[in-house]
């Protein structure tokens, strides 16, 4: 096994990874801004290199001074976690150039998957259904354009190729308003990603979020670790996950389970990933692949008993999967509530000295979070403080279970979402479960009405 695993990147994560780390016998060294210098994940480390100011940009996101940082500690491996550089193709070609192993897919999988039109291409052509849309990139040809749009049917919506979890988007609803529309697209496209290709496809009105975990080793094996409903969101921010989705019938998540990790054998995926789909009126539409760990993957671990951090540096070491499909049992529900430093009405970020904390406990609570009494949650990154994940044998005993851990716990001296969570935990829709992307949103502006 790996001796030293370079971390990337910051927060709950960089200690989610510290710990699968330490059960491996692997030590760890984390990087770090100058605004996370005196945070306790990074003392706890084995290891810490300072790659730069508080601005992502020139820490986080800074590849020479993070190869120099492997380099100086003698690390073998590099973890990048979620966001930051974890799937930029770039980075993935340095680290293994540099004679680092990187702890994800091959460079050329995550450029294929970056590429949203190249990645829907690889997938349909691997047998994994996608929603009905245009022949990959749309052409400049108007003629062509309108003739697409009404094999499709409208509503049509346009998407960016570089964009991806909600950045590039335009619906349209008339073929009046449908070449102005893609015109649009491509600039702001062009402006955004550097790249003005966009591609269109039926828009679904109201979908579920619903996405699969899998898994895959450098042998050509690959195993599903079920779905996550991941519907719970207010501007494409995740608020609450679970697995697995309500309502749904095992046998079709096998069903799309299989296909998932048929096309990760097809591709020589290697490493973890999660296959986002849009799921209306019992089918599943693919989207988007997502090649690094998520944010959610432990109500994933919770409901399978897998550790997906330890099983995506194994795999990376180059070990063979240890678990075939048939070993994998789903057990029991998980819910995650994502808690963020956040003003609780304007979603406005509330970083500051945490005055006190004290987290929830007790069966089936797990909590992931680097923060403590005295910590100082900076200004300069992403506003999550913990997560907080509860199991249950079943969903109203994990939704219960959830209540009692929010009404524990204390966060003092920020603003955090902790009331938003207890109150959907509450909520008619979501204890009936299956609520589509747009709810929460929809719940939201309909309290705002009361209010004004
Ligand atoms: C869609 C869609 C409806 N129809 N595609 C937004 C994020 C990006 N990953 C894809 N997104 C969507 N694509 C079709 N053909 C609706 C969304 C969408 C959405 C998807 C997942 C989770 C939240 C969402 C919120 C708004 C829109």
């Amino acid at each position: 096994m790996f001796e030293k695993i370079l971390i990337a990147n910051r927060g709950e994560i960089a200690l989610r990874i510290q710990r699968a780390c330490r059960e491996l016998g692997i030590k760890t060294v984390v990087v770090h801004s100058e605004a996370d210098r005196d945070a306790k994940y990074v003392k706890l480390a084995d290891e810490s290199v300072c790659i730069g100011p508080a601005p992502s940009a020139q820490s986080y996101l800074n590849i020479p001074a993070i190869i120099s940082a492997a380099e100086v500690t003698d690390a073998q491996a590099i973890h990048p976690g979620y966001g930051f550089l974890s799937e930029n193709a770039d980075f993935a070609e340095r680290v293994e150039t540099s004679g680092f192993v990187f702890i994800g897919p091959r460079a050329e999988t995550i450029r294929l998957m970056g590429d949203k039109v190249s990645a829907k291409d690889a997938m349909k052509a691997a047998g994994v259904p996608c929603v009905p849309g245009s022949e990959g990139a749309l052409p400049d040809d108007p003629k062509e354009i309108i003739a697409t749009a009404r094999q499709i049917g409208y509503p049509v919506i346009i998407k960016a190729a570089g964009g991806g979890g909600g950045r590039g988007m335009r619906v349209v609803h008339t073929e009046a308003a449908l070449v102005n529309a893609v015109q649009m697209t491509r600039q702001e496209a062009q402006t955004a990603f550097g790249n003005p290709t966009v591609y269109m496809e039926k828009f679904l009105e109201n979908p579920r979020h619903v996405e699969i975990q899998v898994l895959a080793d450098q042998h050509k094996n690959a195993i599903y670790l079920g779905e996550r409903d991941c519907s719970m969101q207010r501007r494409h921010q995740k608020v609450i996950e679970e697995a697995p989705a309500p309502h749904i019938p095992a046998r079709l998540i096998a069903r799309i389970g299989e296909r998932c990790a048929d096309a990760c054998r097809k591709i020589g995926y290697r490493g973890a990933g999660t296959f986002e789909f849009l799921y209306e009126n019992g089918e599943f539409y693919f989207i988007e692949m997502n090649t690094r760990v998520q944010v959610e993957h432990p109500v994933t671990e919770a409901i399978t008993g897998v550790d997906i951090v330890q099983e995506q540096i194994r795999v990376a070491f180059g070990e063979k999967l240890r678990l075939k499909q048939r070993d994998v049992e789903f057990r029991g529900h998980a819910i995650e509530c994502r808690i963020n430093a956040e003003d609780p009405f304007t979603f406005v970020p509330s970083p500051g000295k945490i005055e006190f904390y004290h987290p929830p406990g007790g069966p089936g609570i797990r909590v992931d979070s680097h923060i403590y009494q005295g910590y100082k949650v900076p200004s300069h990154y992403d506003s999550m403080v913990a997560k907080v994940i509860a199991y249950g044998d079943t969903r109203e005993q994990a939704i219960r279970r959830m209540r009692i851990a929010l009404s524990e716990m204390s966060i003092q001296g920020i603003k955090t979402n902790i009331a938003l969570h207890q109150e959907l935990m509450l909520d008619a829709r979501f204890v009936e479960g299956g609520t589509s992307i747009h709810y929460l949103e929809h719940k939201l502006a309909a309290k705002n009405e009361v209010k004004q």
